[in-house]
C-alpha cells in the first residue's frame, strides 16, 4: 500500500469506527454510516476492483474453456447492474435496525426456529451419482442460495443470520485436488450476496462478484492445492457478511488419499450481537469493528461439542479440518492431553510438522491437524487463546475404549 493509499485509509477508518453513536447513544445517519462504509471498501485493494466489476463496464464475456472461468450469463438479466456498496444500504434503510443484520427475513418467527447441532463430519467425496448437486465424472455441481434466516445457535439464543443454504456455517463442500467445481449462487435475500472461494483460482471481477435478489451466478474452478479453505461472502463491508453468517469450509482432498481416519471440520466464527424487538439477536457492525466478540464458536454455536461431544474409538486416527472465519480473530488450536502428530502448514501431505502442542490458524485460513487416539478420555479441543475459548470456542472429543 503506497504513502497515499496508506493515510487515505486512515482518514477513513477514523471516522467510520467513530459513525455509530450520536450524543444520545443512538445511532447516527444511515446515510452518514453508509457513505463512509462505501468509501472504505473502495480504498481496500481488490474490494474496490471487485466494485468496479460489478458496474457493466467491468463485465466481461464469458470464457468457460479457460480454468476457474466465470460464468457471467446464466441467470442472469442483461444489463441489470450487479451490486456496488450502496446497494447495501439496504442494510440501513430497512424497519429494523440500522447498521445490524436484523433484516426482515432474518428475524420473521426467530424466536420459534429449532436448534440443531451442525455435524462437523467430512462428507465422502461425491462419486459418479448426476443431478443438480451431484456430479458428473470428475464435475461437482454445487447449488447454494444466499438467504437471510434467523438461527438457533443455543437454547436461548436465536441470531439474525445471513446464510448460504440456512445456516451457519454453510455447507461443508470436499472436493479433490484437479477435480472440478461448477458453482451456482443464487441469491432469495433482500440484500446483495456473493461468493469468494479460497481454494479457486480464478478472477475474483468476474467470480466473486456480487448478486442481486433474485438472481444467479455460475463459476468454475479446479483446486490446485490440497487443505482445509474457506469460502465466504465477499460482499461490501465484507466484515458485516462474514461476521453475520456467509462463510464455511471447502476441504480439498489430495489425489493420493490420506491415511485413513475420522475426519472432522471445525469452523471457528465470532459473533458480535446486538437486541431486536422480537427477541432475536442480529450482528452488530460496529461491534465488529471493535473486534470484541460476544461469542467465539466452533461450527456457528457456542459450546455445542461439549454438550454433544465427537466420540471415536481408540486406535482411530482423527483428522481436523480447521478453519478460521474470523471475521476477524485466528484459532489458537490446542487439544487438551492430546498432541498432534501431524500439522499440515500446507497442502498436504507435504509441509508436515511433528509433535504439535498448539498451531494458530489466522482468520481466512485453514490447516489440518492429526492426532492418534491411543488412550480412552475425554479431550477438550480449545481456541488456547482462552478469552476466546471461555466464550465458546470449545468442544469434547470422547474416545472410548
Ligand atoms: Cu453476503
Amino acid at each position: 500500500m503506497s504513502e497515499f493509499e496508506s493515510r487515505r485509509l486512515s482518514e477513513l477508518t477514523g471516522p467510520l469506527q467513530n459513525a455509530e453513536s450520536g450524543p444520545d447513544g443512538s445511532v447516527q445517519s444511515r446515510r452518514v454510516f453508509l457513505a463512509r462504509t462505501s468509501v472504505l471498501t473502495l480504498a481496500i485493494p481488490g474490494v474496490g476492483a471487485a466494485l468496479a466489476a460489478c458496474t457493466p463496464t467491468g463485465s466481461k464475456p464469458a470464457d468457460t474453456t479457460h480454468r476457474g472461468a466465470a460464468d457471467t450469463g446464466r441467470g442472469r438479466t442483461p444489463g441489470t447492474h450487479n451490486s456496488d456498496s450502496r446497494l447495501d444500504s439496504t442494510v440501513l434503510e430497512a424497519e429494523h435496525r440500522p447498521g445490524t443484520s436484523a433484516t426482515g427475513a432474518a428475524t420473521a418467527a426467530g424466536p420459534n426456529v429449532a436448534y440443531h447441532r451442525y455435524a462437523p463430519e467430512l462428507p465422502p467425496l461425491p462419486t459418479g451419482a448426476t443431478g443438480a448437486t451431484g456430479t458428473t465424472g470428475t464435475t461437482q455441481r454445487i447449488h447454494f442460495h444466499a438467504r437471510e434466516a434467523p438461527v438457533r445457535i443455543s437454547d436461548d439464543t436465536v441470531v439474525a443470520a445471513w446464510t448460504f443454504e440456512g445456516d451457519v456455517p454453510g455447507p461443508i463442500v470436499h472436493t479433490r485436488v484437479g477435480d472440478t467445481v461448477e458453482f451456482t449462487l443464487t441469491n432469495d435475500g433482500d440484500i446483495p450476496h456473493s461468493m469468494d472461494f479460497h481454494a479457486a483460482q480464478i478472477d475474483p471481477k468476474e467470480a466473486f462478484r456480487s448478486v442481486v435478489k433474485g438472481q444467479s451466478l455460475t463459476f468454475t474452478f479446479k483446486p490446485r492445492f490440497a487443505g482445509a479453505f474457506m469460502y465466504h461472502c465477499g460482499t461490501a463491508p465484507v466484515l458485516m457478511h462474514i461476521g453475520s453468517g456467509m462463510f464455511g469450509a471447502i476441504c480439498v482432498s489430495p489425489r493420493e488419499p490420506l491415511a485413513p481416519a475420522r475426519d472432522y471440520v471445525l469452523v471457528q466464527n465470532e459473533l458480535y450481537l446486538a437486541d431486536t424487538a422480537n427477541g432475536t439477536r442480529a450482528s452488530d457492525y460496529q461491534k465488529m469493528l471493535k473486534m470484541m466478540p460476544d461469542i467465539v464458536c466452533f461450527n456457528g454455536r457456542p459450546n455445542q461439542y461439549v454438550k454433544d461431544p465427537i466420540r471415536v474409538k481408540v486406535g482411530d486416527r482423527v483428522r481436523f479440518w480447521v478453519v478460521s472465519a474470523g471475521p476477524s480473530h485466528p484459532c489458537n488450536f490446542h487439544v487438551v492431553g492430546e498432541q498432534f502428530d501431524t500439522v499440515y502448514l500446507g497442502a498436504p501431505p507435504a509441509s508436515a510438522i511433528r509433535g504439535v502442542q498448539t498451531f494458530t490458524v489466522a482468520p481466512g485460513g485453514g490447516m489440518i491437524f492429526e492426532l492418534m487416539c491411543d488412550i480412552p478420555g475425554e479431550f477438550p479441543f480449545v481456541n488456547h487463546g482462552f478469552g476466546h475459548g471461555q466464550k465458546g470456542a470449545i468442544g469434547l472429543l470422547v474416545v472410548e475404549p
